[in-house]
Parts: C-alpha cells; structure tokens; sequence
C-alpha cells in the first residue's frame, strides 16, 4: 500500500526527532568533545613562569628552555591578557597521529580496558599456580581495577617480600600500561624455564596493578587522545580528578604543586582519597605489606622519588639515590637510551598527593615514578610507535627485577 503524504511527513519528523534525541543525550551523557586546543611553547622566563603559575595550564615538557603547553582558546585569550608570548606549534589533534597505531583495531596494539582484561584472565587460565588476578575495586564508570599478583602458592598469603608495580594513572600513557602488562607476561611464561625468574616469583609476592585508570584510558582511545584524568564529573560541566594528585600525603599543601580549580588537569578532588581508583590503592597497601613501589607513566625518560612537595631531600634520599643510578645503569645497558634521575621536587616539579610521596611518607618504603620514553614531543611525547612497546619493556625489565631482588634481601635480612 502506497503511504500518504501525510504519513511520509510523519516518519520524516519522527526520524529528525529521533536523531536529536540521540545526539541531546550523547552531548550531555558525555564529557564536551574537545576542539581547537593546541600545543604552544613560551620562553622560560622567571617572568612568564610567575604569570603562568596561576593558569594551571596542561603542561607537557620543558626542552630547551622553553616551557610547551596544552592550551584551549580561553586560555589563548588569557595568555594575550597577561601579556604572555608564546608560539603555536601545532593543533593537538583528538586522534592519534596515523603513523603511530596500524594494528587492526583503533588503539593498534595497545591494549583496551577489554583487551587487557581478556589478556590477564588467559595468562590466570594458563599459570594459575603462579597467577591470581584480583578484583581491588570499580572505577567511576564501574570498570574493575585489577591487580595481579604473582607468586609460588599464589593463593597463599605467604611470608615473602613484597613489591607493587602500577600502570596508567594517567589516561594518555598508554605506554605506561604495556610495560606493566608486559611484565606480568614475561614472568608468567618464563617462571618454568627460567630459572632465576622462578627462584625470584618463588621468593616473593609481586603485585602488579597495569590500569589504574581505565574509564580515562577508554576516553583517551576512543574520543579524546590527550585525555589525562579520571572521569569524574565534578558537577559544573567539568570533568576529571588527577589521580597522581589525589593521595593523602600533603594533599593540597599549596596550589602550585596541584590545583583546586575543576577545570584543570591538575585538580586534586575534593578531599584526599576522593576517588575509588586511588582508594583501590589505599585499600591494598592496607591488607599487604609492600616493601617497594614503582608508578609507570609517561614521557621524560626519567626516575624521580620523593619528595615530590619539597624540593628538601627526604631522609632516605642516600638510598633512593642508590637504587635508582643502579636501575639506570641496568636500563641503560639494554639498549643504550639514557634515562636520567633525581629528587622529584629537584628533577622535575612540585607536585603534592601523589603516590610516591604518600607511599613513602606513609609506609617509609622506596617509592619511584619511571617516566617511560620518549625523552621529549619531538621524540613522540605521548605517542609511541607500536614497534617501540617490546624495546621499552625490554630495557625496563633489568630494573623491575633488580628492585624486586632488593626486596627479597631486605625480607631475608629481617629488616621488614
Ligand atoms: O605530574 C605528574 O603527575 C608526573 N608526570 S606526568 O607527566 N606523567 O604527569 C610526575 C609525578 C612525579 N612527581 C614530581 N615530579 N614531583
Ligand atoms: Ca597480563
Ligand atoms: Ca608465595
Ligand atoms: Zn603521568
């Protein structure tokens, strides 16, 4: 039967309706796509530093006595207002450049929150001696952070030393993932063979945590590439509490080292521990006893502990110094790529309420944050080649496995 004009106009409408609809609830369910924003540099002037302070701008690197910025065009006009100079290097694009991912799926051989899921699980399926993945707590958006621990009698709280690894506080360091992941591989496959990876597994409990943030990585592939924070919805259109500035050790201690402003990527929450995912962290380090922790992100090439608050050296300054020129000179030897080290607070710059600071200040242990490469923007910043991922891991293992040695002897001499 032939449909009326009438009817034809009815479905028409009907359709447009529906399509707005849609579109009205994608636009408010999600956070604001993010356009127009570019990477600038200004001079690192005491002058321009002092006037940038305040703007919390997203900052990338410092190379070269420059000073490179992530930047909306609000805060352009901001720059211009405070008479700040500054050059545009290029758009910072929404999507990863195309030469960096050609796998076949979006993010290439990188891992999704579903990939990495479905990964661990197989690698528990196929060694469940050794490896036991555990539920520690739901994200925002009710994804679970996993942590797996690796072991002998991996069900069995054992007395035996024992270090934590974590992956991705941050959603746009994708490498920060795979490292751990990697790692959690190798030992796996490894501890039947190997025999020094057994006698290392056997003597301790090695927990390994490789997203700590996956609703921001989720947001990072899929619609904002240079997405840093969780997915908190702060409530004023706002999204995003920075993780690494959410612990409870001098949390918010000054607006230099973390911000009180929603909007910035640097947002410290509402109150310490105001998120599930640093609580999953807190809540672990409640029920074990860590003698060591590591926090991957991404890029600098560098090793940093604490203080991260204080450009004051910590009381155990001497021996952090000892562990990590040790660590580079391991990571060095494996394929020649330099990864330089320091006092956080010296090295790089003030932070407060992130997790080495916490760990250390709270629970006295040796706490580093490995900036995994590249060592600037021009190297790829937070874009590494997929080719890249193995040699990354390859010359961080040495380090990883020193540090866990290190654990066991300070467990065997009695001194934890
Ligand atoms: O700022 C951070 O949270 C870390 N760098 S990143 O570029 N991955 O965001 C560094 C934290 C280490 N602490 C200090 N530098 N104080
Ligand atoms: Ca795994
Ligand atoms: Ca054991
Ligand atoms: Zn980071």
């Amino acid at each position: 039967m032939k449909k009326t004009m009438n009817q034809k106009m009815e479905l028409k409408k009907g359709l447009i309706l529906a399509w707005i609809l849609l579109w009205g609830y994608i636009l408010t369910a999600s956070p604001p796509i993010h356009q127009d924003l570019e990477i600038i540099s200004t001079e690192k002037t005491e002058e321009n530093v002092i006037k940038l302070a305040p703007l919390k701008l997203d900052r990338l690197m410092e190379w070269k006595n420059r000073l490179y910025f992530i930047i909306s065009s609000e805060e352009k006009v901001l720059l211009q207002k405070y008479g700040i100079t500054f050059s545009v290097e290029r758009p910072a694009s929404a999507s990863a450049p195309e030469n960096i991912t050609h796998g076949i799926n979006i993010n290439g051989a990188y891992h999704t929150y579903t990939e990495l899921e479905q990964e661990i699980r197989d690698i528990e399926n196929r060694f469940p001696s050794i490896i036991q993945v555990k539920d520690i707590g739901k994200s925002l958006e009710s994804r679970s952070i996993y942590a797996v621990k690796i072991s002998d009698n991996v069900s069995e709280d054992e007395d035996e030393a024992e270090v934590i690894f974590i992956g991705c506080h941050h959603a746009r360091e994708w490498i920060s993932v795979e490292v751990p992941f990697l790692f959690i591989k190798h030992l796996a496959e490894q501890y039947e063979s190997n025999t020094s990876i057994k006698s290392l597994v056997d003597k301790s409990e090695i927990w390994i945590i490789p997203l700590l943030n996956p609703d921001g990585l989720e947001y990072s592939i899929y619609v904002y590439r240079y997405w840093r924070k969780n997915m908190r919805d702060n409530g004023d259109g706002s999204y995003g509490v920075d993780l690494n500035r959410n612990y409870d050790y001098m949390w918010g201690i000054d607006n230099v080292g973390s911000s009180s402003n929603t909007t910035s990527s640097v947002y410290r929450g509402t109150a310490p521990f105001s998120e599930p995912e640093t609580q999953a962290v807190r809540d672990l380090f409640r029920d074990r006893n860590f003698q060591a922790l590591v926090s991957y992100h991404s890029y600098s090439q560098i090793i940093i502990y604490p203080w991260g608050y204080t450009p004051e050296a910590p009381p155990d300054s001497t021996l952090h110094h000892q562990i990590v020129s040790k660590m580079s000179d391991l990571m060095w030897a494996v394929n020649g790529r330099t990864y330089s080290y320091g006092q956080a607070g010296q090295a790089m710059y003030l932070t407060n309420g992130d997790t080495t600071d916490w760990s250390y200040g709270i629970y006295g242990i040796p706490s580093l944050t490995i900036e995994l490469p590249p060592i600037d923007l021009f190297h790829g910043g937070f874009f590494n080649a997929e080719e890249d991922i193995q040699s990354i891991f390859n010359e961080n293992l040495p380090a990883m496995i020193y540090l866990i040695e290190w654990c066991i002897s300070q467990h065997e001499s009695g001194k934890t």
